[in-house]
């Protein structure tokens, strides 16, 4: 295995929606012990600490929720991404999703620098495919796919360096697509594999199709992990919980695929809310599944530790 090095980047972000307690997810991360964790696997880390989205207006509470705050954790964000990128293997744990914004764009602006294709991996319940035009909630958290895609409606964020093509994008997990995301889905060319197609073929088909595209185009590979992706039985640390999620050996497998491919250069962690969790289980599952994507393999796994 080769070893990565890791650089923790806390993204505190709460301003995606309007129930808070995400803010509190990159110390619910550090206290289940991801840095150890990576230590152990014999990669090197790095904890750079919280990223500061700087000053921003007051949220008019208007249609959007929190606009400026969201805007001004996107610039920060994407700057941290772009030079974590650069430098390592950067860990984002968020946070919820509207940290992706940020994230990804900052990751694809690196990507373009170095002259290779980014990809995508969305594992979620969602597709947070709204454009600031189209949601009905306002909360920005369901948008951040629109827009590192370039889509339209972006009004007051960042210009984007440099956009991620639907086509280098596949979504896995999802169960609750709006109306005007599924269409706007339709009209692109985006691996899109729902709960259901999972139940058919498994999770291991999709993201092995994926997977070879993108090392035939030598492309760098960033993977976003909702929460919610997870079935809220074994992870109910999540306001957007919706049943039938993945099961932990569903999630556990696709990181394993991950880990081997050798292919994932940059990680999001998000959604998780530790106000909702219960003895910390849903940050320590996170904490696992991070493992299985750094290598940890089954026969490695230490016996469960304080949670039930
Ligand atoms: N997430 N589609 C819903 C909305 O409010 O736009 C849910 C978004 C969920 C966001 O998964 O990060
Ligand atoms: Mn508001
Ligand atoms: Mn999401
Ligand atoms: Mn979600």
């Amino acid at each position: 295995m080769t070893a990565k090095h890791c650089i923790l980047i806390g993204a505190p972000l709460d301003s995606g929606k309007r129930r808070k307690g995400c803010l509190m997810g990159p110390d619910a991360y550090r206290t289940a012990g991801i840095a150890r964790m990576i230590e152990e696997l014999g990669h090197g880390v790095e904890d750079r600490g919280n990223v500061d989205p700087g000053a921003f207006a007051e949220d008019p509470d208007d249609r959007l929720h929190a606009l400026d705050e969201t805007v001004a954790w996107t610039r920060a964000l994407t700057d941290a991404a772009r030079r974590g990128a650069a430098e390592g293997f950067p860990i984002f744990m968020g946070g919820d999703h509207a940290l992706s914004l940020g994230t990804v764009a900052g990751v694809a602006a690196h990507a373009a620098d170095a002259g290779r294709p980014l990809f995508l991996l969305w594992l979620d319940a969602h597709p947070d495919y709204h454009t600031p035009e189209t949601t009905d909630s306002g909360n920005l958290h369901g948008t951040p796919v629109a827009y590192v895609t370039g889509r339209t409606g972006f009004a007051g964020f960042p210009p984007l360096e440099a956009a991620v093509p639907t086509g280098n994008i596949c979504m896995i997990g999802l169960r609750s697509v709006d109306p005007a995301e599924r269409e706007a889905i339709e009209a692109t060319d985006m691996a899109v594999a729902d709960m259901r197609s999972i139940d058919e073929t498994g999770i291991a088909a999709p993201l092995r199709t994926f997977l070879e595209r993108v090392a035939e185009a030598d492309g760098m590979l960033h993977v976003s992990l909702d929460v919610d992706f997870l079935d809220p039985t074994i992870a109910p640390a999540v306001v957007t919980t919706v049943p039938g999620g993945a099961t932990l050996r569903e999630a556990h497998h696709a990181m394993e695929l991950l880990h081997e491919s050798g292919l994932v250069t940059s990680l999001d962690l998000v959604e998780l809310n530790p106000f909702l969790d219960e003895r910390g289980r849903t940050a320590s599952l996170m904490v696992d599944l991070t493992a299985s994507l750094l290598g940890r393999r089954v026969f490695d796994r230490p016996t469960r530790r304080s949670y039930s």
